[in-house]
């Protein structure tokens, strides 16, 4: 009886497509529609369906790796989870007002930017054995370079310091994968596969975030009229998600499945 309940991937994946079926017509009542001429809401629309698209596949992808990559793909797949229906808030935000969806940008950043970081720490602890400092100093940087940006984002403190502050918790992380002990974990212990998924995985956290500093510079710093501004904030934040979120977890499943065939 009891062993009835486990959960599979297929009934957590229905546990979701039940959430979003009950929860989307919350989101359709502004009452204004989407515009053929606002591409920042055509990106969110799309993205908010790329990332449920992406939750299915993760979480269906589950049964085809073995034990011990499971869990990586639950958690990318909950980091799209997560993005996911923040997207459809920040859509309708964005679709009804024009106003920028600052407040629930840094509650999905804040949820999605430290299971990202867990991602490092778990593809290490598959294969080896992992002090847990590496995890703490990751979440410490994240912290940093977060609150740093949602201060001056919000507009509690001047952007530019804040922004100083933000960059430098980005370059904390930097130095933990490239040069601290979570880099000498996986020279000296992975195996092929995974050191490469680590390189790429560490090459998105160098280039494919670099593009959130960028976006805000060009919303914040150039000095523009604050519609343009935003806009380019806001699809710059929404095309370096594509990347951050889906793609960084395409690369984890695919380290997964090719460890997992491995004889
Ligand atoms: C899924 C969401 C992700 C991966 C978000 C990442 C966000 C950043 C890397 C933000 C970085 C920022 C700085 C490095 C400086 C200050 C401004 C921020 C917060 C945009």
């Amino acid at each position: 009886m009891i062993k009835d309940l486990k959960i599979s991937s297929r009934n957590m994946w229905l546990g979701v497509v039940s959430l979003f079926g009950f929860s989307s017509p919350a989101f359709a009542t502004s009452g204004v529609v989407l515009q053929s001429s606002d591409f920042v809401g055509i990106s969110f629309w799309l993205i908010s369906m790329a990332l449920i698209a992406s939750t299915a596949f993760f979480f269906l992808e589950r049964d085809r790796v073995a034990g011990k990559w499971k869990t990586s793909l639950t958690v990318s797949g909950l980091v799209t989870l997560v993005a996911a229906v923040h997207y459809f808030y920040m859509r309708d935000v964005w679709v009804a007002t024009g106003s920028t969806p600052t407040v629930y940008r840094y509650i999905d950043w804040l949820i999605t930017v430290p299971l990202l970081m867990i991602e490092f720490y778990l593809i290490l602890a598959a294969i080896a054995k992992v002090p847990g400092g590496v995890f703490w100093r990751l979440m410490i940087g994240t912290l940093v370079m977060l609150v740093g940006g949602y201060v001056g984002e919000a507009g509690y403190v001047d952007v530019m310091p804040a922004f100083i502050v933000g960059m430098l918790g980005w370059f904390y992380i930097l130095y933990e994968v490239f040069a601290g002990e979570a880099s000498k974990i996986n020279a000296a212990q992975a195996p092929a596969s995974v050191q490469s998924a680590f390189k790429t995985m560490r090459l998105i956290v160098t280039f494919g975030w670099a593009i959130y500093p960028l976006g805000y510079y060009f919303g914040y710093l150039t000095g523009q009229d604050p519609a343009s501004s935003m806009k380019s904030l806001n699809i710059v934040y929404n095309l370096a998600d594509v990347l951050n979120k889906i793609a960084f977890g395409v690369i984890i499943w695919s380290v997964a499945v090719s460890e997992s065939e491995k004889k």
